[in-house]
């Protein structure tokens, strides 16, 4: 495939359906701003009728004079086309239910009656200056020679783009693909596709769809949106790289602009989502940290570059002698085969411990081997963090959501003044900013209070033995704690 592909962006309007979401319109027109910066095509920044919130985010983004088409999405109503005109969008998403039972139950109207709508609705549209995309809700599931006079009324009304949305997330790759291709033989126009992961297919029918013709995918953030959301940003952009060569946004700016849609969707991924999650460039097991320091393609298909990423190896349970060796090479630590088994079996004893971080390796070699290796230099800053939430949050899923940040240690639910205590790392003044940051920005909270952990450190003098246990030693005592 060698045409370009274009990227429409609905994470502020279909993202912001995600049940739980309300972006703040400032929050909106930062997340405008930086999927312009990837060079995303076209941005649908709201349904003007929804709240007057996102009109006023609608009004403004349309403002930011951004490189990126700005759209606007209204039912097929000539009403709420206004409004969008009102919004100074550039173009508008319409969209009108394609199947009978759509036509009939939700809408109250006959086939004819959808065709004259159509046809009204994107003339209206376009006679006030607007370029169209026409999508056929539910069209996955519609009748296709309907489906093909439906797009030929709203073609003739002026529609630059037609789109088939699979609102329920029911198409196979195989279908989608069909789908489109027959299209493409009746109609001569651009093709755009809508997808929903009801059953995690959607990043796959999208390919799919493209490689039936279809020249625009709709994403959003992290994949937010109704139900199970659509496809993912991310996701679809890696793979049109990966498997066809195409390029479409700026893929290093991805993780960052996910994290920071978790920050104010409030929903986070888990750490195995493809591409942004914590582990997605995460080797454990033995034989494959093994393969992965001879050659990292033997387990990835990609390299972590590709997202600005790096690969990280995993110390526990399921470790090697060679991914302990090249974690201690790295922290410039030479140990003997004898030395690197002792720790390997110390660390198989230990099978509660799940992440042997660069500082408990040392405190291994050191134990091993008899010598100082730890930096005398706190090389991490500790802190508590005293988190009071609204009255009317779970906050439980503070809690969480405030446990899914980077650097934070442990999350406590505790009675008292406060309602939760976090325990941070950080690697520098910098770091904790951010994180502490982060932790503010979660909804839901009103408010903080932090306290630096100052006597903490190894080589610090006069504390107790308990008030110098490193974070190994705690969970060593927890695991026989356990056992006992
Ligand atoms: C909706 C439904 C929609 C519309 C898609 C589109 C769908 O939430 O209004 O207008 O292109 O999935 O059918 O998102
Ligand atoms: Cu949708």
């Amino acid at each position: 495939m060698e045409k370009k592909i274009m990227i429409l962006d609905s994470t502020l309007r279909e993202g912001e359906q995600t049940p739980g979401v309300s972006f703040s319109v400032e929050q909106k027109l930062e997340i405008a701003q930086k999927l312009d910066e990837i060079g995303v095509d076209i941005i649908e920044s709201g349904n003007p009728v929804v709240s007057g919130d996102v009109k006023e985010a609608m009004i403004k983004i349309s403002k930011l004079g951004l490189e990126a088409e700005i759209m606007g999405h209204a039912r097929a109503s000539i009403p709420d086309i206004r409004e969008a005109v009102d919004c100074g969008v550039d173009s508008v998403g319409i969209f009108l239910g394609a199947t009978d039972t759509r036509l009939k139950q939700q809408l109250r109207i006959s086939r004819e009656r959808a065709l004259e709508l159509a046809y009204e609705t994107v003339k209206y549209a376009k006679d006030h200056g607007l370029k169209v995309r026409f999508t056929a809700e539910d069209g996955t599931r519609a009748d296709p020679d309907f489906l093909k006079e439906l797009f030929k009324s709203a073609l003739e009304a002026g529609a630059d783009r037609l789109s088939i949305a699979d609102t329920v997330g029911i198409m196979t790759p195989g279908r989608i693909r069909a789908l489109y291709e027959d299209l493409g033989k009746s109609l001569d126009a651009v093709f755009e596709t809508h997808c929903h992961n009801d059953l995690g297919m959607a990043v796959a029918n999208s390919l799919a769809a493209v490689e039936g013709g279809a020249r625009i995918i709709d994403v959003t953030v992290n994949g937010l949106g109704e139900r199970a959301g659509i496809a993912s940003l991310q996701e679809v952009a890696a793979a049109l790289k990966v498997h066809y060569g195409i390029d479409t946004v700026k893929l290093s700016a991805l993780k960052p602009l996910s994290m920071l849609v978790e920050r104010y969707s409030g929903i986070f991924l888990p750490p195995h989502a493809p591409l942004v999650g914590d582990n997605a460039f995460s080797h454990k097991a033995g034989v494959h940290t093994a393969a992965v320091i001879i050659n990292p393609s033997i387990y990835e298909g990609f390299p972590p570059e590709l997202i600005a990423r790096t690969r990280e190896l995993v110390v526990d349970k399921y470790a090697g002698k060679s991914v302990i060796r090249a974690r201690l090479e790295r922290l410039g630590v030479r140990l003997s085969e004898e030395q690197i088994s002792r720790i390997l079996e110390s660390i198989k004893s230990r099978p509660a411990v799940t992440r042997y971080r660069d500082a408990d390796l040392l405190e291994l070699a050191e134990r091993v081997s008899g010598m100082r290796l730890k930096p005398v230099i706190p090389e991490a800053i500790e802190a508590l963090i005293s988190v009071k939430c609204e009255s009317n949050v779970y906050t439980s899923s503070v809690a969480r959501r405030i446990g899914a940040i980077k650097g934070v240690l442990r999350v406590y639910e505790v009675s008292g003044d406060y309602d939760i205590e976090v325990e941070l790392i950080a690697g520098s003044m910098a770091e904790l900013n951010e994180c502490l940051e982060s932790i503010r920005e979660v909804k839901g909270i009103i408010g903080t209070n932090t306290k630096f952990v100052l006597k903490r450190f190894d080589g610090a003098s006069a504390m107790n033995e308990s008030a110098n246990r490193s974070a190994l030693e705690r969970e060593v005592e927890k695991e026989e704690d356990r056992k006992a």
